[in-house]
């Protein structure tokens, strides 16, 4: 049995909906960031870094989005939710996912968690000043150079789909409007008609 421990609308989102999209049987932990439930002990013996996702498995629990996704994709590999079998083409949506997990949602976080990197408050705002702009940067490199839609990798769904569905979603509140993005903003609509997409986002309460 698996346990996917999740905030609503975190990055989280990305894993629950490739759980979602295999037919994965699992339960949802919800995790209250306004209560610090991520900084509780009981959650920090599972996830030492105090973040979501965790996904405990009968293996034991994984952290980290890019390895939860490759997981979800290996272990359902029916699902054809990465191309398992080609080295260079797995590799590349391991690129795109890295982008995200790496350099996306980093940039993302300089909005609100800027004491993560200085202490001073004028820092912080420098920071959710920069935001738009970073996250705005970011996003034309997707729109340009990655995202080949429909999806990610042209016609073929894959794990790096529900991801970038998952950032997308924070542009809005990053002060970064979609419709400049138009392939992004095309990607959006057409996950939003994925059942598994509904599914998790129902089950998050979203
Ligand atoms: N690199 C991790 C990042 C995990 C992460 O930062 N999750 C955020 C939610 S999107 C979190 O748990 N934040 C809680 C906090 O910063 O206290 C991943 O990709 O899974």
């Amino acid at each position: 049995m698996l346990t996917l421990f999740f905030s609503p609308g975190t990055c989280a989102l990305a894993t629950h909906i490739a759980l979602e999209e295999v037919g994965a049987d699992y339960t949802l932990s919800r995790i209250d960031f306004g209560k610090d439930q991520q900084n509780a002990p009981e959650f920090l013996k599972l996830n030492p870094k105090g973040r979501v996702p965790a996904l405990v498995t009968d293996a034991g629990v994984l952290t980290e989005t890019p390895a939860l996704l490759a997981w979800v994709a290996q272990t359902w590999p029916e699902a054809g939710l990465a191309p398992l079998h080609d080295p260079f083409a797995f590799a590349r949506v391991q690129a795109v996912n890295s982008y995200l997990c790496s350099t996306v949602h980093v940039a993302h976080a300089h909005g609100r968690r800027g004491y993560r990197w200085a202490d001073d408050p004028a820092a912080h705002e420098a920071m959710r000043e920069k935001l738009p702009a970073s996250m705005s940067a970011c996003f034309q490199i997707i729109e340009d150079s990655m995202l080949e839609g429909p999806w990610m990798f042209g016609d073929t769904y894959t794990i790096a789909d529900p991801y970038l569905f998952t950032i997308a979603r924070w542009l809005d509140m990053d002060g970064v409007d979609m419709a400049g993005f138009p392939k992004v903003a095309a990607h959006f609509e057409a996950m939003q008609e994925r059942p598994a997409v509904a599914a998790a986002l129902k089950g998050q309460g979203l």
